[in-house]
């Protein structure tokens, strides 16, 4: 009898693990079913890169532009414990007076790299922290405002570079691509994605420009995609340098006197490219 009942405790044992055991394999059957695809890996190490924290200055960079504005290293002033930061903002003295949407009137500040070209795919990025005032001014004037400019080489004159894509601030606040055709011309502006974020004033973001060995760029802040874009067909496909910075359109002293000043901070400007 104590045989009988011990083989059924043994049977029923069993069949209590099997089930459970069942139960475990299905929910994580299920569960593999219902799991997002798996996020891509890292590219390779990439091939080539230049870096910019700014702690050893211009270390690095291999030149400069000032137009109308100029830049300074100095101490991360946010307190954010970014070190060294670049920090640019608009000089006097004002230009003179010119009709608002005259063409030809950029502020500019920011040093550049320039480099022999580099085949895609390659990325490029940097924080930047853009005070209220700039901000402000920048979006309600609807001007334009770069904060990185890919370069690539010029396909039919040799020129040094040519600007294949910036970035620009919308009046939504939300950036947005800015793809040029061959000649330097701007070409397409792709909408933002749905749900892009904007970009805040007074607040780090990081901004990063990735072009595909495919000509597919993409635009991201602090890891969202903003907006996505082709490189025009005629344009080299290579990277031969770059620069952040500020990089404003139109005169907005002379066309707002009430102009307050501002700046930008710029910190860990990199480039990267991989294989
Ligand atoms: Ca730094």
């Amino acid at each position: 009898m104590r045989v009988a009942q011990a083989k059924r405790a043994i049977g029923w044992a069993l069949l209590v693990i099997s089930c459970v055991a069942l139960v475990l394999f299905g929910c994580g059957f299920v569960a593999a079913l219902q799991s997002p695809s798996p996020a891509p890996g890292p590219p390779s190490t990439p091939w080539f890169v230049f870096e910019s924290g700014f702690e050893n200055g211009l270390a690095g960079w291999t030149g400069q532009n000032k137009r109308g504005a100029d830049f300074v290293i100095i101490s991360d002033p946010t307190g954010s414990g970014m070190g060294k930061v670049m920090k640019a903002f608009i000089v006097n003295p004002p230009p003179p007076l010119l009709p608002e949407d005259f063409p030809y009137i950029t502020r500019r500040a920011y040093p550049n790299i320039w480099f022999s070209l580099k085949p895609l795919p390659c990325s490029m990025q940097e924080d930047v922290w853009v005070s209220r005032e700039l901000y402000e001014q920048v979006m309600r004037r609807g001007n334009w405002y770069s904060l990185l400019s890919f370069f690539d080489s010029d396909p039919r004159r040799d020129r040094k570079g040519h600007v294949a894509v910036t970035t620009g601030l919308g009046d939504d606040g939300v950036l947005y691509l800015n793809i040029k055709d061959e000649k330097g011309d701007s070409f397409d502006f792709p909408p933002p994605l749905p749900n892009a974020p904007r970009l805040t004033p007074q607040e780090w973001h990081t901004v990063k420009i990735v072009v595909g060995a495919d000509g597919r760029i993409t635009l991201s802040q602090d890891n969202l995609e903003v907006s996505v874009g082709q490189l025009h067909p005629m344009t080299r496909r290579g990277l031969v340098g770059g620069h952040g910075g500020l990089y404003v359109g139109h005169d907005i002293r002379s066309s707002d006197p009430d102009y307050t000043g501002g700046f930008i901070l710029t910190d860990n400007f990199r480039i990267a490219c991989w294989r």
